[in-house]
C-alpha cells in the first residue's frame, strides 16, 4: 500500500536523483527498498513479484525489466527525494536521457560481481556531456562471486575520476553480512524489522577499515582549503568536515563517492539514502539552458523568484488519468492557477491541478517550488521539451533534450486502408510518449518506417499496437535511400520539345551542360544565353523542369544531387512556347546531359560506434570488414573496447541483430549518418537492376 501526504516543499529541501545503470544491476529493487525504508510502502517487492512501486506497466511486469522512467517523491528526513528510476536496457536509453534532464545528479548502479558494463560506460559518457556530478552504488554485494575491490578497480581503470569509497562491504556473497559506513565508522546489519541496524566495527575488521578511512579523509580534504589546512594541522577531520569536503567535490564533479550493498537484502539503503538527503546537490542555483535571441545557449540558474517558468522533460499517455506532463519548475513556484504560455504554440492555459507522483500514484499538491519535479494533467500546449512561462511576454525557450539517433528501422505496412489508420493513429500516440521513437514516410523510397533504438524497441511497440488494435503489421527491412550525381562535365547537348496537333503547337529548345558541384551544395543554375534567344519568363519553367527531373532520378529513380546546370542557348516561337513546353524540353535535356556525365549511385555512410567485450574483437573487426566498413579508430575503456568506423547503411539495417548473434547479446551500438558515397560495379548494378524490375513489376 502506497502511503500519500507529500506536501508542498520550499527549493531548499529537493534533491533530485536519476538512479541509472545497465541493466539488471538492481535499480528498480534498490528504490523498492528506499522507498520500504522511507515508510511509504509497508514491504518491498521484487521484480519477480510484479508489484514494485516503480517498474508497474503492463509491458514492464510481463518482461520484468523496467522500461519507462517513472518519478517517485518520498520524505527522508525532513526533504523531498524525487527520484527517477530509469531503464538500463539501451534500447530505452530516450527514458534514461529524460531523467537526466530533470536531475541534478545520478545514482549509477554497478554489479558487485560484472563491475562496469556495456551500458555502464555509455551512459558515463552521457553524464560526462551533461558534467553531472554522480556516485557509485556497488549492488549484489550478496551475489556469488561480488567483489568489491575488484570492481572499485576496474572503476579506477575505465574512467577517469576520483572514486571516493565512503560505504564498504562487511564479506561478500554468502558471507555479506552488511555495510561499513566510513564516515561514521559504524557497521549496518540487518534487524529483525527487515531494516537495518547499527553496530559497532568488530576487532577484526579495523585494519581493513583504517585504510580506506584515511583515502575517505585525505580525499574529503581536497574538496575546501581550510580542509585541507585543517588535515595538516590535525591529521584527521571530523564527520561533518568530511561530509563537506565530499559535498564540495561531489557538487562540482570532482569526486565520485562509492557506496555499497544488497538491494534484495535491503542493506546499504541507510548510508544511501543519508548520503542523498545531506551531500548530494540541490537544485537552487543550478544551471538550466535557454537559447538567446541569435539561438546560442545561455545558462539560466535555477531561483525562486521571478515568474515561474518551467520545461517538460517527459509526457505519458495513462490509461486512467490521460496525458501526464513531467515538468521542472526552474523558476518561481507553480501552483494550479498561474496560466501558462507557450512561446513556440503562442497559446496559453491554466496548470490546472499540480500532482506529485509516486510510481503510477498522482498526489495532488499545493505548488511546486523552484527546482521541484512533478506533473500537470492533460494539458493542451505541454509536450516533452515545452517551455512553460507564467510571463507571457517572455519570449524565451529552454534547450531541448537531444536524444541518439536510431539505429533500427523497419519499413511497416498493414492490410488494408482501414488498418492503416488505426496503425497511423497508434503510432503517433507512442510518438508523443517517446521522442527516440521515429515514423515517417520517406518519400525516395515510397515507404513508411519506423525507427528507434533496436530491435527490442520497435517490435515492443508494434506487438502492442496489434494486440490493441487487432490489426496485423507487416515488416520488411527498409530500402536503403540512395541518392544519384554524375562525375563529370556533360558537354553541351540540345533537346527540342515540339508538338503539332491542331490548334497551338508546343514549342522549346534548350541547350544545357551539367558538371558536378560539391558535396551537399545540391544545385546551382547558371543562365548564360546571351543575346535574348529565350525570354526571361520562361527560365523558371526550365529550372522546375530540372528539379523535377532530379527527383525522379536517372539510374534508379533516387533523387539527383549535387548538379550544376548552365544553360547554354535555347529557342522559342512566338506562339507555341509555353512555361510548359520549356519546362519539359529541359526535363529531356537533363536526361540526355545525365548519360553523358558519367551517373553514379550514392549510397549513405554512417558512422558507427560498437561498445563490446574485449573477447569479441576479433569477430568484430572481421565482420565490419565483410561489411565494406572502414575502421576509424579503437580505444580501450577498462576491459571493454569502443571501435569506430564508417561503414555503408545498407550493410547496418540489421546490425542491431548480427551484433547480438556476435556478441551473446552483450554487445551495444551508435549509428549517426556521416556523408554520401560513391556506390560501384556490381553493388551498384543491383540497386539499378531492383530498380528495373520493379518498373517491370508495376507494369
Ligand atoms: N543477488 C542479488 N540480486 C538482486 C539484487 N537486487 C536485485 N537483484 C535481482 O536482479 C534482477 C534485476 O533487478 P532489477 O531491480 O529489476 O534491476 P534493474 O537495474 O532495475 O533492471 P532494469 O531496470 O531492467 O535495467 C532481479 O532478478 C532482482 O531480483 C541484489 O541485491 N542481489
Ligand atoms: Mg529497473
Amino acid at each position: 500500500m502506497i502511503k500519500g501526504g507529500l506536501m508542498s516543499v520550499v527549493s531548499t529541501d529537493l534533491r533530485n536523483v536519476a538512479i541509472i545503470g545497465h541493466n539488471e544491476t538492481g535499480k528498480t529493487t534498490l528504490l523498492e527498498q528506499m522507498l520500504f525504508y522511507a515508510k511509504v510502502i509497508s514491504r518491498a517487492e521484487t521484480v519477480e513479484s510484479g508489484r514494485t512501486t516503480s517498474d508497474f506497466t503492463e509491458e514492464e511486469i510481463a518482461n520484468k525489466i523496467s522500461i519507462h522512467a517513472s518519478l517517485v517523491s518520498f520524505n527522508w528526513e525532513g526533504k523531498t527525494l524525487n527520484i527517477l528510476d530509469t531503464p538500463g536496457t539501451a534500447a530505452f536509453i530516450g527514458e534514461t536521457i529524460c531523467g537526466f534532464r530533470s536531475c541534478e545528479s545520478a545514482l549509477m548502479v554497478v554489479d558487485g560481481r560484472d563491475g562496469a558494463q556495456i551500458e555502464t560506460i555509455k551512459l558515463w559518457r552521457h553524464l560526462d556531456e551533461r558534467n553531472k556530478p554522480r556516485a557509485i552504488f556497488i549492488n549484489k554485494m550478496n551475489r556469488d562471486r561480488a567483489d568489491y575491490t575488484t570492481v572499485l578497480e576496474d572503476l579506477n581503470n575505465t574512467f577517469k575520476t576520483t572514486f571516493v569509497p565512503v560505504v564498504i562491504p562487511m564479506g561478500a556473497g554468502k558471507e555479506f553480512k552488511g555495510v561499513i559506513n566510513l564516515i561514521e565508522n559504524q557497521c549496518y546489519v540487518l534487524g529483525d524489522d527487515g531494516k537495518e541496524k547499527i553496530i559497532d566495527i568488530p576487532e577484526d575488521m579495523h585494519e581493513y577499515v583504517e585504510g580506506y578511512r584515511t583515502s575517505l579523509i585525505e580525499n574529503a580534504a581536497e574538496g575546501a582549503d581550510d580542509l585541507i589546512e585543517r588535515y595538516f594541522e590535525v591529521g584527521t577531520l571530523d564527520k561533518d568536515e568530511i561530509r563537506r569536503g565530499l559535498r564540495e567535490g561531489l557538487d562540482q564533479n570532482r569526486v565520485v563517492p562509492v557506496f555499497c550493498g544488497a538491494g534484495e537484502l535491503g542493506l546499504g539503503i541507510t548510508s544511501m539514502l543519508n548520503f542523498i538527503r545531506y551531500n548530494f546537490p540541490k537544485p537552487l542555483g543550478k544551471n538550466e539552458w535557454v537559447y538567446d535571441k541569435e539561438g546560442n545557449v545561455t545558462p539560466y540558474p535555477i531561483k525562486e523568484e521571478g515568474p515561474v517558468s518551467a520545461v517538460v522533460f517527459k509526457t505519458t499517455l495513462d490509461q486512467f488519468s490521460g496525458k501526464l506532463s513531467f515538468l521542472k519548475v526552474v523558476t518561481g513556484t507553480l501552483t494550479g492557477d498561474i496560466e501558462l504560455y507557450n512561446p513556440s504554440l503562442g497559446k496559453k492555459e491554466r496548470s490546472g491541478k499540480v500532482y506529485r507522483m509516486i510510481g503510477k500514484k498522482l498526489t495532488e499538491v499545493d505548488s511546486l517550488a523552484a527546482g521541484d519535479i512533478g506533473i500537470i494533467a492533460k494539458s493542451n500546449i505541454a509536450a516533452t521539451n515545452s517551455t512553460l512561462l507564467e510571463d507571457h511576454e517572455a519570449n524565451f525557450k529552454f534547450k531541448k533534450v537531444a536524444f541518439p539517433q536510431p539505429i533500427y528501422a523497419l519499413a511497416i505496412s498493414a492490410d488494408d486502408k482501414k488498418s492503416e489508420v488505426k496503425m497511423n493513429e497508434a503510432l503517433h500516440k507512442v510518438k508523443e510518449e517517446d521522442l527516440t521513437f521515429m515514423i515517417h514516410f520517406n518519400e525516395e523510397t515510397k515507404e513508411s518506417v519506423v525507427s528507434g533504438m533496436g530491435e527490442l524497441h520497435i517490435n515492443m511497440i508494434l506487438n502492442k499496437i496489434k494486440e490493441k488494435q487487432k490489426i496485423s503489421i507487416q515488416t520488411k527491412l527498409p530500402r536503403v535511400a540512395y541518392r544519384e550525381t554524375i562525375t563529370k562535365k556533360s558537354g553541351v547537348v540540345e533537346y527540342s520539345h515540339k508538338k503539332q496537333s491542331g490548334g497551338h503547337g508546343q514549342y522549346a529548345r534548350v541547350l544545357i551542360e551539367i558538371e558536378p558541384i560539391a558535396r551537399g551544395e545540391h544545385y546551382s543554375f547558371t543562365n548564360a544565353i546571351k543575346g535574348g534567344s529565350v525570354s526571361k519568363g520562361y527560365i523558371p519553367g526550365i529550372e522546375k523542369g530540372l528539379h523535377e527531373q532530379m527527383l525522379d532520378g536517372f539510374l534508379a529513380g533516387y533523387p539527383v544531387v549535387d548538379v550544376g546546370f548552365t544553360l547554354v542557348d535555347g529557342k522559342e516561337h512566338p506562339v507555341d512556347s509555353s512555361e510548359m513546353a520549356f519546362k519539359l524540353a529541359a526535363k529531356g535535356a537533363m536526361k540526355l546531359a545525365m548519360a553523358k556525365a558519367a551517373p553514379v549511385l550514392l549510397e549513405p555512410v554512417m558512422k558507427l560506434s560498437v561498445f563490446i567485450d574485449n573477447e569479441y574483437l576479433g569477430d568484430i573487426l572481421s565482420d565490419l570488414s565483410s561489411k565494406r566498413g572502414r575502421v576509424l579508430g579503437q580505444e580501450d575503456i577498462g576491459h571493454l573496447q569502443l571501435v569506430k568506423a564508417l561503414v555503408p547503411q545498407s550493410e547496418l539495417l540489421n546490425y542491431a541483430i548480427d551484433l547480438k548473434s556476435m556478441t551473446s547479446g552483450t554487445g551495444s551500438f551508435e549509428i549517426e549518418f556521416d556523408h554520401y558515397e560513391p556506390l560501384h560495379g556490381k553493388l551498384s548494378d543491383e540497386v539499378i537492376q531492383a530498380y528495373k524490375d520493379s518498373l517491370e513489376d508495376e507494369e
